[in-house]
């Protein structure tokens, strides 16, 4: 038995309400953000439309109908040893509309249910408020994000939830890749973080940093109402982590990188330091932004740091100094000659989670989860109903490996490893179903065709064998 993973290392997989549950207006639900993002795919982007139209295909909806089938499902997890199953609580089934003073309580019974069901089996739940699901009604009435008045809507969500599932969910994260919308040229990104739709005259960065304040303040009050309703829980911030790395040794080269990976990470300085680093308060200073930072929100950032620090790795990008200092994402980017890339486009690059590891480790001395890691790919299922992904196991065991060299030989405190969607669902970036990332498969297509039932692919048999061993046997 493998003792380099600490006892009751959370072994496990992940998943959000929004891509999985389905049941869209099922159990006096709202309309939420991603009820209204088309199916999109790699070369074309989802789009975000105002009303439901006829004619489009909305995947979310239906999803992979896990409202209904979260028992089976739930024992398919256990079948593999899961100690710990990430879900999101979808913001529209506790507060339809985002506004309401009272909370809907068919929407909270659902994940007392969801969470009995992995209680039963020994599965701890590990639960984040918000995934890229915010209620609609919020960007219509409030603008989303840009609009302070969402900081006080999130405090009342995030009570409502401490105060129900204190007893049964332990650990928490808040906003899920807050740091995504660092793409703030990305329509889809800032959308899915923030509820903010672009207008042509809008200065996209402003307003990001703007919403991103207000949500790291949402996130620091969530912090210390949970604390103060329960000291024992467990509250993360959540990163999307894609190490940034130099092109070349030039100088210049070197310190773009750096700052490209500040400028990503930035967030979890706040999150973890209750604090704005000091290049980007010259950065603000420097463009001008006049940005609604008061002093009463620096003291709830001072008091309401996370305990620890959640992560999704799947890629690491690269960066040429492009005669300036100021990194965007959408330009600045360039290919990586070292390593491959999946069939999105996402660069594949395992030492990049040892990288990242020990980056925030010696920054941030904090434990560290990882709450996402997997391969995006095109599956195949065979006449007798077996899925030979490999190169799946191939994506897993490699980053494993490196996860065990940071453990081991560089002394960092992870907590856990959940892989993404353990079980197939529907992408975020592009509503696809067929970029998979499961270990179970789900028999339906990108528009919602199919049996929907469920399959263990060749990955399911290993991984179970993985936690088995405690990933000694891999
Ligand atoms: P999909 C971009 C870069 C890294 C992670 O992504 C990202 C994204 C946005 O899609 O999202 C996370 O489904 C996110 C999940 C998402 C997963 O990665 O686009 O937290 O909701 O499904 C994988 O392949």
């Amino acid at each position: 038995m493998n003792k380099i993973f600490k006892d009751g290392f959370l072994w496990g997989g992940a998943v959000a309400a929004h891509q999985l549950e389905g049941g869209y207006q099922e159990g006096g639900k709202g309309l939420s953000i991603a009820d209204l993002m088309t199916l999109g795919d790699k070369d074309h982007p989802r789009e975000l439309t105002d009303t439901i139209e006829k004619g489009k295909y909305y995947p979310n909806h239906k999803a992979i109908d896990f409202y209904h089938h979260y028992p089976e499902d739930i024992a398919l997890m256990a079948e593999m040893g899961f100690k710990a199953f990430r879900t999101s609580i979808a913001w529209t089934r506790i507060f339809p509309n985002g506004d309401e003073t009272r909370p809907n309580e068919e929407g909270l019974k659902f994940y007392d249910n969801l969470f009995d069901e992995c209680l039963k089996y020994g599965i701890e739940p590990v639960v984040t408020l918000s995934h890229f699901e915010m209620p609609y009604h919020l960007v219509t009435e409030y603008g989303g994000w840009s609009n302070r008045k969402l900081i006080d809507l999130f405090a009342r969500f995030a009570t409502v939830c401490f105060e129900r599932y204190h007893d049964k969910v332990k650990y928490w994260m808040t906003f899920n890749e807050i740091n995504n919308q660092t793409n703030y040229d990305s329509d889809g990104s800032v959308y899915e973080n923030s509820g903010i739709k672009f207008k042509d005259s809008d200065d996209r960065e402003q307003m990001m940093y703007q919403a991103a304040h207000y949500e790291l303040v949402a996130s620091a009050q969530a912090v210390q109402i949970g604390h103060a309703i329960d000291p024992s829980l467990q509250i993360g911030c959540m990163l999307a982590v894609c190490p940034i790395y130099p092109l070349t040794s030039k100088p210049e080269d070197i310190l773009f990188a750096n700052r490209a990976m500040d400028t990503r990470l930035y967030f979890g300085d706040v999150h973890i330091n209750g604090e704005y680093p000091n290049w980007l308060t010259a950065y603000f200073k420097n463009k001008n932004y006049n940005l609604d930072i008061t002093d009463n929100d620096l003291t709830i950032l001072k008091n309401g740091t996370v305990d620890y620090v959640a992560f999704s790795y799947y890629m690491s990008f690269a960066v040429q100094y492009p005669g300036h200092m100021n990194y965007r994402e959408s330009t600045d980017l360039v290919k990586n000659p070292y390593v491959e890339a999946s069939d999105w486009g996402w660069q594949i690059d395992p030492v990049g989670l040892r990288y990242a590891m020990n980056w925030m480790t010696t920054r941030w001395h904090k434990p560290l989860f990882i709450v996402e890691n997997g391969l995006g790919a095109y599956d195949k299922m065979t006449k007798e109903h077996e899925i030979h992904d490999d190169y799946r196991i191939e994506y897993m065991r490699n980053h494993i490996e490196q996860m065990k060299k940071a453990v081991d030989e560089d002394g960092v405190d992870l907590m856990g490893y959940l892989p993404w969607g353990c079980i197939d669902l529907v992408s975020a970036s592009t509503g696809e179903m067929k970029k998979r990332y499961g270990f179970i498969y789900v028999d339906e297509d990108d528009y919602g065709n199919g049996s929907m039932q469920r399959y263990r692919k060749d990955s399911f048999y290993w991984y179970k064998k993985v936690i088995a061993s405690n990933g000694e046997d891999l």
